[in-house]
């Protein structure tokens, strides 16, 4: 039987597929954050609600800045956290007093919303809102009244500032808060209390483009992390019914195979640890290299990607995020100016009804529109990418024709090399987009496997690239006798590159020593490396100079555990000594029983020596698992053991179950101790168990 090109219908629809504005966001792929607020002044992340407006007081603000330094990373659209958790507006809200209004910055005339949403317009971006359900400053929190203010406020929102791309609600409730000078823990019911229908009905009337965020959609879901890590396999499908905002959902990332729901995954990070600026954290903006890992395991894993640029006090975004961002923006455009895809002869074990409309040469058409697909009762297949000569390559890129559905369930990649096929990569989803990395090969053809598809498989593109090698981040890492070693990242030769470091908080330059043997920084300190060419003039290393820093505590070569409460130590190995023994692996952990008390709970280290201590960290365990990561802590010191006093610290870890980053917290004043002791109040959604990757002291 012969087919004529309009003889051949076009795939039928698989499962839920995306709208068109759920299309155009997919097409967007890099889109920022701008996490501005009372916070940047008073050093926070979540502020309590009873910050006075003065204090929002930038000296400089300049929204074209942000959007000039977003325009120059790739950025294609911004949301500004219009209000956050502490209620503050950055627009003069009809419905509140608590906003831009009331504070120094331009006398009360100035309005941020309206200046970012001009200079995006301006840039060329895309504008777009972020606006926290939760309030802490709010009087009628938790009560209808305030849901009220909060639709009038969006109203307010998506009527006064022309086009909006995204509307970001956020899940966080903490509970406490000022609320009017009540200062008090009010609950509500996440699942009923903002009534989602209306507000999601709202903002489709008032902005029939603008995408909805929420840990469950509608129209994007959140990754399930703010480290900026998508999932190796990613569906772009979830059921979302029965589930709302602030909800734990365990498989964010990955989202449900067989979901009723088209929402992708959208994964959220900073340049810095934290959502806000603070000063102390300009040694930890991301590196080139970071960036680019994370734009590998987002966009490159079938996500987009939101990366959250905060500008500072003076109201600018810092030259170190701005410099960073612009190299990362640099290498990834030269890693994908060059498709060496159109070379080749594009060929496929089959095509649908053998028509022209779905033949393999549309994947190498640079069309996102046109694709191949294979007959409708073909699950397995094969397309070749055959060119005249050897090439060197190292990335290749394959998306999914969306618009159909979600299919490719595994796949496997492989290149032709000396006349046999050698395997490349193995994998799950492709998805919208689907970016592999991998050591250079040398090969004269390399064609794709789908060995499992949940219906016939489409593709529109399969590029092929050559980028520059890049190394990873230097490595610096203490060991338990207090030996710092630094080592080099990964695709790097050893006889190209240098790590030179510092340990007197500078950047690290050409004249800094050349690191050769472990550097021994038993009573801590902070130690910054970078790499940079060797002797030879040629050598071009991406991300030289960009210096990596790590803080250490004391070494805990001479720690003892004195005592804790509670260890779990029949189900695994939850032991307290965990906390002291430098491997982030092992935790300690309280018991999994149900008979266990709950908090406090407690463990008292003995230094080994007395130390004038300046500050504790605790790190929380890094596995990903969103079970015992303790909140609510109090820090006491002793000389003797015995007697403990007031404690040194207490508090708790603002957003700590979506970013657990180590938190560092520094005493009002130094203090002489020999013994600690780290103590529980609360875990993250209010679980009785507490546990420690890492306690930390500081003398510096
Ligand atoms: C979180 C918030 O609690 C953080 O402060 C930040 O805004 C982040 C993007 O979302 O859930």
């Amino acid at each position: 039987m012969t087919h004529t090109a309009h003889s051949v219908s076009e795939p039928s629809p698989y499962g839920p597929v995306p709208t068109a504005r759920q299309l155009a966001q997919h097409r967007r792929e890099v889109y920022g954050f701008i996490h501005f607020t009372t916070n940047t002044f008073t050093d926070k992340e979540w502020g309590f609600g009873d910050e006075r407006p003065e204090v929002f007081n930038p000296t400089d603000l300049d929204a074209r800045q942000w959007a000039s330094v977003a325009r120059d990373a790739g950025i294609k659209g911004l949301i500004l956290t219009c209000k956050h958790h502490d209620g503050f507006c950055l627009w003069p809200s009809a419905y509140t007093e608590h906003s831009v209004k009331n504070s120094p910055w331009k006398n009360g005339k100035g309005d941020v919303v309206r200046e970012l949403s001009d200079a995006c317009l301006e840039f060329g971006l895309e504008f777009g809102v972020y606006l926290s359900p939760w309030d802490r400053n709010h009087a009628q929190y938790g009560r209808p009244e305030y849901i009220t203010y909060f639709h009038q406020q969006l109203r307010e929102l998506l009527t006064q500032y022309g086009p909006i791309f995204e509307v970001w609600f956020d899940g966080a409730n903490g509970g406490d808060g000022y609320y009017g000078g009540a200062c008090e823990t009010r609950q509500i019911d996440a699942a009923t209390y903002y009534g989602w229908a209306e507000i999601r009905q709202l903002v489709r009337e008032l902005q029939p483009n603008a995408i909805m965020f929420s840990d469950i959609g509608p129209d994007i879901r959140w990754v399930g992390n703010e480290s900026g890590v998508g999932s190796e396999t990613t569906w772009c499908r979830q059921n979302v019914s029965g589930k709302y905002p602030g909800q734990a959902i365990p498989n964010l990332g990955e989202g449900d195979e067989d979901g009723t729901d088209w929402v992708p995954a959208e994964t959220d990070v900073s340049t810095r640890p934290g959502w806000f600026f603070h000063e102390t954290e300009n040694p930890q903006v991301k590196t080139v290299a970071k960036f680019l890992e994370i734009y590998y395991q987002s966009v490159g894993r079938g996500t987009t990607l939101l990366l959250n640029l905060p500008p500072d006090r003076r109201g600018r975004i810092h030259e170190i995020d701005a410099e960073r961002l612009r190299k990362f923006r640099m290498v990834l455009d030269s890693t994908f100016a060059v498709d060496l895809a159109p070379q080749a002869v594009a060929s496929a074990s089959n095509t649908r009804g053998g028509a022209a409309d779905f033949s393999p040469t549309h994947l190498i058409d640079g069309q996102v529109d046109t694709y191949w697909a294979a007959d409708d009762d073909v699950r397995v297949a094969c397309v070749e990418l055959a060119f005249s000569k050897v090439i060197r390559f190292n990335h290749v890129v394959f998306q999914e024709h969306v618009a159909l559905g979600q299919r490719i369930q595994e796949w496997l990649l492989e290149a032709r090399i000396d006349g046999s096929w050698k395997r490349l990569e193995i994998g799950t989803t492709i998805g919208y987009k689907r970016i592999l990395r991998f050591e250079t090969v040398l090969a004269d053809a390399v064609r794709l496997t789908i060995v499992r598809s949940k219906a016939c498989p489409t593709l529109t593109t399969f590029g092929v690239y050559l980028a520059p090698v890049l190394a990873g981040d230097p490595i610096i890492s203490r060991d338990h006798q207090g030996l710092v070693s630094l080592f080099a990242g990964k695709d790097r030769q050893a006889q190209e590159i240098r790590l030179r470091f510092t340990q007197d908080r500078s950047a690290p330059t050409m004249d800094s020593p050349v690191f050769e043997r472990p550097i021994s920084l038993s009573r801590g300190g902070v130690v910054r490396a970078a790499m940079f060419a060797a002797d030879n003039p040629d050598a071009f290393v991406i991300g030289e100079g960009v210096p990596v820093t790590k803080r250490f505590g004391l070494a805990k070569t001479h720690w003892r555990l004195v005592e804790t409460d509670n260890e779990e130590t029949a189900v695994y190995d939850g032991r307290a000594v965990n906390a002291i023994d430098d491997d982030v692996d092992l935790l300690w952990h309280t018991e999994w029983s149900q008979r266990q008390p709950g908090h406090p709970h407690y463990i008292v280290i003995d230094l080994g020596a007395e130390e004038r201590l300046t500050a504790f960290s605790y790190l929380p365990r890094q596995d990903g698992i969103q079970v015992a990561i303790v909140e609510r802590y109090a820090f006491y010191v002793s000389r003797d053991g015995k007697t403990w006093g007031e404690p040194m610290a207490k508090g708790r870890f603002d957003n700590i179950l979506a970013n657990p980053l180590e938190q560092v917290v520094p005493f009002a004043t130094s203090v002489l101790a020999r013994y600690i002791k780290f103590v529980s109040l609360s875990s993250i959604l209010n679980q009785p168990y507490a546990s420690a990757a890492e306690i930390n002291v500081f003398v510096d």
